[in-house]
Parts: C-alpha cells; sequence; structure tokens
C-alpha cells in the first residue's frame, strides 16, 4: 500500500475501475467492511483519510478527533487497500473557495443541528471525486442522511460516479460503530444500544399494521420519551421520506427512522430503514 499525500502523487488516468472510500480516519469495521466491499468489486481501491475542517462547527471536536494515521494505515494495509491519500489540510484547501450547496435534503436533522456541515461534506466530497475520479465511491447508511446528500450532489451535477450506499456495520448488542464512541464512559457505552432498539421498536409498530398519522405521532413521542428517560438527550426521532429528507406520516413510499441523541458529552446518530 502505497500513502500519499500531495494530489500530484496520485496516479492518473490508471485506466483501471477505481474505488474510493472517503474517511476521517478511526479507523473501525464500519470502515473496513467498506474497503474490502470495494476490495472485492474493483481493480484499484483508494481511501482517503482527511478531517475535513469545513464540516465541523466552531464548537465541536475538529481538534480531538481521533487522528492515528500510523493504526489506520496498517488497518488499511490489512484490508487490502492500494492507496491511502492523506492529504494536510493546506493540500485540499489552499485558500477559501467555492463551495457546493445541496438543497432540500441538507435542510433538516444534522443539517439543522450542525449549521455548514453539508455544504463542508459537500464540497469535500466533491473535490475528492474529482482529485481521485472514482468509477464508484463507497458510503455507509449510518450516516443516512450524509448518503442522501451526496447522491442528490452527484445527480444535480452529473458528476461520473456511481454512490454505492452499504448497510451499517453493528456492535453485537446494536450500537453502531462510530469513531466517536469512543468517548463514551463505560456507563455511557452500555445504554448506547438503547437508540438502535428504540429504532427497532419503533419500525417492527409502524410495520405491524396502517397506523394513523397521529398513531405514528405517538409511536416517535414514546420512543423519544424512553430514551429521554434512560438519560439521552433526544435531539430528533422521526420518521423521514428519502427522497426529500423531510418528516412524513406515510409509510408507501421509502422512508426511514432517524434518530440523533446527546450521551454525556458525545453525539449518537442512527438510523433504520423501513
Ligand atoms: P467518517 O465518519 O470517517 O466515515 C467514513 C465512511 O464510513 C462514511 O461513509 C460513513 O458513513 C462510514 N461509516 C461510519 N460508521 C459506519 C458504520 N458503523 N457502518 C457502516 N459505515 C460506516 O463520513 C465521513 O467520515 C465524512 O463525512 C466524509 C464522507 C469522509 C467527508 O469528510
Amino acid at each position: 500500500m502505497k500513502i500519499v499525500t500531495r494530489i500530484s502523487e496520485l496516479p492518473h488516468d490508471v485506466g483501471t475501475s477505481v474505488g474510493l472510500v472517503p474517511t476521517m480516519g478511526g479507523f473501525h469495521d464500519g470502515h473496513l467492511q467498506l474497503m474490502k466491499t470495494a476490495r472485492a468489486e474493483r481493480d484499484l481501491v483508494v481511501v482517503s483519510l482527511f478531517v475535513n475542517p469545513t464540516q465541523f462547527g466552531p464548537s465541536e471536536d475538529f481538534e480531538r478527533y481521533p487522528r492515528d494515521r500510523d493504526k489506520d494505515a496498517a488497518l488499511a494495509k490489512k484490508v487490502g487497500v492500494d492507496i491511502l491519500f492523506a492529504p494536510e489540510v493546506g493540500e485540499i484547501y489552499p485558500r477559501p473557495g467555492t463551495t457546493v450547496h445541496v438543497p432540500v435534503v441538507s435542510t433538516h436533522w444534522e443539517g439543522a443541528s450542525r449549521p455548514g456541515h453539508f455544504a463542508g461534506v459537500a464540497t469535500v466530497v466533491c473535490k475528492l471525486f474529482n482529485i481521485v475520479r472514482p468509477e464508484v465511491a463507497y458510503f455507509g447508511l449510518k450516516d443516512l442522511q450524509q448518503c442522501l446528500v451526496i447522491s442528490r450532489m452527484v445527480e444535480d451535477l452529473n458528476i461520473p460516479v456511481r454512490v454505492s450506499l452499504q448497510p451499517t456495520v453493528r456492535e453485537a448488542d446494536g450500537l453502531a460503530l462510530s469513531s466517536r464512541n469512543v468517548y463514551l464512559t463505560e456507563e455511557e457505552r452500555q445504554l448506547g444500544p438503547l437508540i438502535f432498539q428504540q429504532l427497532t421498536a419503533c419500525k417492527q409498530l409502524l410495520h405491524s399494521s396502517i397506523l394513523t398519522h397521529d398513531q405514528i405521532d405517538e409511536a416517535l413521542k414514546q420512543s423519544k420519551v424512553k430514551l429521554e428517560d434512560a438519560g439521552f438527550r433526544v435531539d430528533y426521532f422521526e420518521l423521514i421520506e428519502l427522497a426529500t429528507a423531510h418528516s412524513t406520516r406515510s409509510t408507501s413510499m421509502p422512508t426511514a427512522l432517524i434518530a440523533a441523541a446527546q450521551l454525556g458529552k458525545t453525539r449518537l446518530i442512527d438510523n433504520i430503514l423501513l
């Protein structure tokens, strides 16, 4: 595996089918599963490792975000990654520049709680697509709204990349793997799986019979209350339609239940497709 920090050092016009896995490091099995899938499907696998400053708010964890390039490089090498692209901030952002704003799917949820977050994500991912020029780019459904934002950007801007969305990798008890799980205390770690339990319970309820709008409202509220009672500060627990990432009370089109909650100092997000 080659570690590359300069855009100019990346191979050009390799003529093979390139797979890109964009990441911010702190690799866990969720990241590694994306790399393994890319490895199985593509000739050349490029993983980007870049803690992107533009997607962090001023009071967020950019400075303390887990960074261990050597450890990440060893893990990536083990799963057969060809190139680890780990640029410095100045390589990606040599000056304040053009930004990408994705409408509709960016506005609510993570977009509302973290102003500017999705513009930062869309801008860096658009740049990575143009820098690496992959045939396929792999993303995890763990960050469902991010998947919707990137898919919409690719469609709207006619970017010649296929976006491949991969299932969420979980701990045995249901907690979605996340680089931020390292922030959880032991007690918080025990509580963590309750988010996925509530998402699953709510999904079962929605599938068990045709519910009225009021009954769906009530089911969402109950899940929220259960999480709050356990000690979470719930940001949202919602039913959304995938086309717009806006709330819905109908399950006749593709939808998902999405949740975000603060546990101590850590913000956890999760979702389940219906
Ligand atoms: P990061 O949080 O490092 O995640 C990199 C990729 O791993 C994303 O596609 C994310 O959805 C996926 N991922 C994280 N946890 C996962 C899990 N438990 N199961 C499956 N996939 C998982 O997401 C980002 O970085 C950044 O926003 C990025 C897209 C790299 C732009 O900076």
